[in-house]
């Protein structure tokens, strides 16, 4: 008989950094592969239906899956671990797999913390799922699948990397009709989709080269337009993100799908992130024409010493020239940083903080912690040295300093990010620029200048 698999993605700890829920492409393109060859798949989003762990509970009693396969980021794997348990309680017979980029690089120890866990599967997922579920269709062993750790005969076991998918458009479109999607449409009206994997830069921090490859393997303008036009027929949405790391790698191919969006006469908007040396003029004013909105980037420092210290291969010139044609052209600038990065020093950060609101004066920017993700070399360097103080994973929502370095404690770090946020708002050429936008915005921005200057001298007190 063939197997039914549930796919599930469990919630972040409470009081983390939330997000709106949306159709999570990784196991959407899990889902889509099983579907594919005919396999019974569906989803349990605890984050999207707010479950419990008793309400995860009955639901899967409820579903009773040959095999059940969780998705986890570092923040969400202790969830994981408890939703394994709790599957593995109601249905022992069942099969329980892990993938995600964390167990990708923590997989002998998720299995020594888990006897809920029955295999681990690294990195890409799709094809190493459908070879799982056809060797238990089949009841043969699992030796010869490629990507996974388990436990054979009471030992782990690794077997070798499975090589990437180089064909991206032979993949089918993500299965995001296994979500509520009405549901999901009434928190944000907008569908996620990604255009590329891998990345050929090996920033110290990143997690996704990793997990992804030190490559860019890239989906065809036709492709990714085909898909964008189903969404949009099928469901008349009109708002897009690109997940992308680096969505303008090869700007010929970018301007052929913005060629393409405006043929089709597909009337969106959408936002996509990249990095600033693979931006010009030129195409920022082609994406523009096409319905791009805003771009995000990993600005992660205002210092050339910190950039270089992350290997993040880009200059402050590059930088300050792209967020001018941002802002020239209407493009909303969605600057992403990296503060406490080893090396930072409280003055290095602030110059952080004064060059993110010289590039993005009138939108804040994503001021995150540096966390050592396993896997990184950010991870392996901090631990070398003793740095590392914060172990519990639940708190690995880069909001929370996690290490203390001899330049910056995690108190500092914590009190920097907070008053970059107060300072953001509090400037006075802030609120002037909101009054000259309308007098609603302008005393909106007055309004929000003086809870945040309340809040700083709170925290100060
Ligand atoms: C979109 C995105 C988000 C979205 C959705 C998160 C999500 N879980 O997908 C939002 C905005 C909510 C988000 C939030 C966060 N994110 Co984020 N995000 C991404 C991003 C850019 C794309 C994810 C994606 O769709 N990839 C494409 C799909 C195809 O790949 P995939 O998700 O890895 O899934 C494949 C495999 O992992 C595997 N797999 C995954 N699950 C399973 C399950 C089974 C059973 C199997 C067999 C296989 C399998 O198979 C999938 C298909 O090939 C990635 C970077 C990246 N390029 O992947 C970062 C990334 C996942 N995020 C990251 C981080 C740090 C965060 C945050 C902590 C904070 C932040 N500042 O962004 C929060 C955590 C939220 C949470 N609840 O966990 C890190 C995670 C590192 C880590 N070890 O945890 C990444 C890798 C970025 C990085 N530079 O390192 N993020
Ligand atoms: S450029 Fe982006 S995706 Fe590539 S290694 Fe650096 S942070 Fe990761």
């Amino acid at each position: 008989m063939k197997p039914h698999v549930t796919l599930v993605n469990p919630s972040a700890p409470s009081g983390s950094t939330g997000h709106m829920p949306f159709a999570l492409l990784g196991l959407a393109y899990l889902g889509a592969i099983l579907e594919k060859h005919n396999y019974n798949v569906d989803v349990i989003d605890c984050h999207v239906l707010g479950l419990s762990y008793e309400d995860f509970r009955s639901e899967i009693a409820k579903r009773k899956p040959d095999i059940v396969g969780l998705s986890s980021t570092t923040l969400t794997y202790k969830t994981a671990l408890k939703l394994a348990e709790i599957a593995k309680e109601e249905l022992p017979e069942c099969l329980v797999l892990i993938g995600g980029p964390h167990v990708t690089f923590w997989d002998d120890e998720a299995l020594e913390e888990s006897s809920a866990l029955d295999v681990i599967v690294r990195k890409e997922g799709e094809y190493t799922l459908l070879e799982l579920v056809q060797k238990v269709e089949a009841g043969e062993s699992f030796d010869d699948v490629l990507g996974i750790t388990y436990r054979k005969n009471g030992k782990i076991v690794r077997t070798p990397d499975r090589p990437y998918i180089e064909d991206l458009d032979s993949l089918p479109f993500p299965a995001r009709h296994l979500w509520p999607i009405e549901r999901l449409r009434k928190f944000e009206d907008m569908f996620y989709l990604i255009a590329s994997r891998g990345c050929v830069f090996w920033c110290e921090f990143c997690a996704t080269v990793r997990m992804h490859g030190r490559k860019f393997r890239m989906r065809s303008p036709k492709n990714i337009a085909d898909e964008l036009e189903f969404l949009y027929k099928t469901y008349g949405v009109t708002n897009f993100t690109f997940c992308d790391d680096a969505f303008t790698v090869e700007p010929a191919r970018i301007e052929e799908l913005c060629r393409l969006i405006m043929e089709r006469n597909l009337t969106i908007k959408w936002n996509c992130g990249t990095r600033v040396d693979m931006l010009t003029r030129e195409l920022l004013v082609k994406m523009r024409d096409a319905g791009c909105i805003s771009v995000w980037s990993g600005v992660e420092s205002g210092t050339q010493q910190v950039l270089d210290a992350m290997h993040k291969g880009i200059t402050i010139e590059q930088t300050m020239r792209v967020y001018q044609w941002l802002r020239e052209l209407g493009l909303k600038p969605a600057p992403n940083v990296i503060l406490g990065f080893p090396g930072e020093t409280k003055e290095s950060a602030w110059e952080t903080i004064k060059f993110v609101e010289k590039i993005s004066p009138d939108e804040v920017g994503f001021y995150n912690i540096a966390t050592p993700f396993p896997g990184t070399p950010l991870y392996d360097s901090v631990k070398e040295k003793g740095w590392l103080r914060v172990t519990d994973f639940d708190q690995y929502d880069t909001a929370t300093p996690i290490f203390e370095t001899p330049w910056l404690t995690m108190k500092e770090l914590k009190q920097v990010r907070e008053d970059a946020f107060h300072h953001f708002y509090m400037r006075p050429n802030y609120v002037i620029r909101m009054f000259g936008k309308g007098w609603m915005y302008g005393f909106a921005a007055l309004r929000t200048a003086v809870s945040h200057f309340m809040m700083s001298l709170r925290s100060k007190l």
